[in-house]
């Protein structure tokens, strides 16, 4: 029955809408077209007018409204850099908008129809066009000129004190790897990819695998450089780590690399946001499949002795996937002689280990 309702709504909404333009016509033929086209033309006016104002007032509201908001301030050195550079294009552009929407609005306004006034006719002038041209050409390739500025600075040669961890993203998750105590990552092949216990596809015949480690969070030292290589085991991800203003595609077979500086641990952005749940994260910024919204990660940005705490936690996915075998069961001895028996749980406890 509804449904039948709303078909009729809006057929009569239609037949409306039909008397009204019909209406409008006869009006415009009894009072002669050029007098309703100036009406029209000033109703135009009035209204751009009307829309220009409420247009910027809103552009000012919503970013007054989000100010400080949605944006932390950058966590790494470059970061800063790259927000300085959108802080100089967003000044730049938006002195350059809210010029040239006043100009289109209040000439549309100003210019319309009216008795006696002339169009000027005015097809062409080379200055003009130079000028126009050139102009922003200069403006844009400057602000190019800056951006990769910062973009070579990113994915140039790392520092040489910089720490370096592999990180793979695959459907659905990042798959963090650590070179270990020698710095150096082991070689990898695609082939030797299994989800129990090699995720990278690590080579176990190279010497430089034996002490890699996988990690389920990243963690980074506070005022160290951290060059990241990126990859992908299926489709195209990407790192995105956007505390720190960075991020990369993760291309499967095409190692890409970024390096930064993060400079502000996790404990003190816990204090700074006021949030005792703050994390760092990693985010999957490549629309990559029906997980892609579940493809995170955590980093944790701490000092030197605690990294080094964590690191000595960690153990080798050599060891991983190649447990060693078990250690022959230990002959039953004769009952310690404990006094008590919380002495003799220990005990048991022990023998086990
Ligand atoms: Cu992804």
């Amino acid at each position: 029955m509804s449904g039948y309702l709303a078909v009729f709504v809006v057929v009569l909404i239609f037949v409306v809408i039909f008397q009204i333009a019909k209406a409008s016509e006869y009006v415009s033929i009894l009072k002669g077209e050029k007098k309703t086209r100036q009406q029209t033309n000033r109703v135009n006016g009035f209204l751009l007018i009307v829309f220009l104002v409420l247009g910027l007032v809103g552009v000012y509201y919503c970013n007054d409204l989000l100010k400080g908001k949605i944006i932390l301030e950058a966590s790494s050195e470059q970061g800063r850099g790259i927000d300085q550079m959108i802080m100089t294009t967003l000044i730049i552009t938006g002195i350059v908008f809210v010029i040239t929407q006043i100009l289109l609005f209040w000439f549309a306004f100003k210019y319309q129809e009216k008795e006696g006034r002339q169009a000027f006719y005015f097809p062409h002038n080379n200055k003009l066009e130079l000028i126009w041209t050139v102009i922003p050409a200069i403006a844009l390739t400057i602000l190019v000129a800056f951006g990769l500025r910062h973009w070579f600075r990113i994915t140039s040669d790392a520092p040489k004190d910089a720490m370096v961890v592999e990180i793979t993203g695959k459907q659905f998750n990042w798959l963090i790897r650590y070179p270990g105590k020698d710095g150096q990552l082991g070689r990898k092949f695609f082939k030797n990819i299994n989800d129990v216990n090699n995720p990278v596809g690590q080579d176990w015949e190279d010497e430089l695998n034996k002490d890699d480690y996988m990690a389920t969070e990243m963690h980074l030292v506070v005022n160290k450089p951290v060059k990241l290589i990126i990859g992908s085991r299926d489709v195209i991800h990407d790192v995105g780590l956007s505390h720190f203003r960075m991020k990369m595609d993760a291309v499967p077979g095409i190692p890409t690399t970024l390096w930064f500086t993060p400079d502000v641990t996790t404990a003190q952005m816990k204090e700074k946001t006021g949030n005792p749940d703050f994390v760092y994260e990693i985010s999957c910024d490549q629309m990559c499949g029906a997980g892609h919204y579940s493809m995170k990660a955590n980093i944790v940005v701490e000092t030197q002795a605690e990294y080094d705490a964590w690191a000595a936690k960690q153990v080798a996915q050599y060891a991983v996937a190649h447990p060693a075998p078990a250690a022959p069961a230990a002959p039953t001895a004769a009952p310690a002689p404990a006094k008590d028996s919380a002495q003799k749980v220990v005990a048991v406890n022990e023998a086990k280990h």
